[in-house]
């Protein structure tokens, strides 16, 4: 039980596709990288710094590599693979791409990834609803992402427990779905709090829900001031190159 959000992430975590290469946290086998007693506050603080320090760690070995990590996080379903396929199939020949997927079961969305074109890895958690930091250093040494290359690790869908979590990525994407109610930043402050960009996606399909895109971005600007909001539909294909704009942009600012 992990002692930060009560969810289990101990055996049923699984890397499918274990290969070679060296990554980060190696020599630290994977697991119970943390206690797992009673739910008091200092096992929290415990937990997260153990987590922080091997997020430190992947974040060293991407920055080695010139490799640049984004951590891409929403409810289920907000529309992250959609996007990552749509990106893949429009950026993959000039940009060298490669996905870590988040999920509790199944290899789906890794399937995906492959077909747009990109490599991928599925990390299983089991019933554990989010990525760590030792879970993503596994991922990377199976993975082993090319030199120069733009990192997307799709969390697992929830708009809670992931936030607590660093995994060593440059920065962070808040999906959220035009689905989804315009009070979610108010309702999830904290996945907000730190996001360094939200995506607010279907956007083909707000002649069809009640949501008012003006007040959303006002509750994610109440949670995280003055974030960027980009608009966009994968499937509609609209407000895409906003998108790929920002992901340039990332690129060469951790590439300083
Ligand atoms: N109308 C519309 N549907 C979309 C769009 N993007 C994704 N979808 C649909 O939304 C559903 C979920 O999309 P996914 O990309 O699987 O969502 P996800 O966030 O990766 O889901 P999990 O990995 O399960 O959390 C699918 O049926 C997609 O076809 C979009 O821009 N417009
Ligand atoms: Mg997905």
């Amino acid at each position: 039980m992990c002692a930060t959000c009560g969810c289990s992430d101990g055996p049923g975590v699984r890397v499918i596709d274990p290969a070679h290469g060296h990554g980060p946290g190696d020599g630290h086998g994977h697991g119970h990288a943390h206690p797992h007693p009673t739910t008091t506050v200092a096992i929290e603080v415990d937990l997260l710094a153990k987590n922080d320090d091997l997020a430190a760690r992947n974040r060293q070995w991407l920055a080695a590599r010139g490799v640049t990590a984004l951590n891409l996080m929403s409810s289920p379903g907000a529309g992250k693979t959609t996007l990552l396929e749509r990106t893949i199939r429009d950026l993959g020949a000039d940009l060298p791409c490669a996905v870590l997927e988040g999920d509790q079961e199944t290899l789906l969305d890794a399937e995906r990834i492959r077909a747009a074109g990109a490599r991928a890895i599925q990390i299983n958690t089991g019933a554990g609803c989010h990525l760590d930091a030792d879970m993503v250093a596994a991922g990377l040494r199976a993975l082993a992402p090319e030199q120069g290359s733009l990192l997307f690790v799709e969390n697992v869908g929830n708009l809670v427990c992931p936030a607590l979590f660093d995994l060593g990525e440059a920065a962070r994407v808040v999906i959220m779905s035009v689905t989804e109610g315009a009070d979610k930043p108010l309702k999830y402050p904290h996945m907000f709090r730190t996001a360094d960009l939200v995506v607010l996606t279907k956007t083909d399909l707000l002649p069809y829900v009640p949501f008012d895109v003006g007040f959303f971005v006002e509750c994610a600007r109440r949670a995280r001031a003055g974030v960027e909001v980009l608009q966009l539909s994968a499937t509609a294909e609209e407000g895409l190159g906003a998108w790929y704009d920002w992901l340039r942009a990332e690129m060469n600012h951790s590439a300083l």
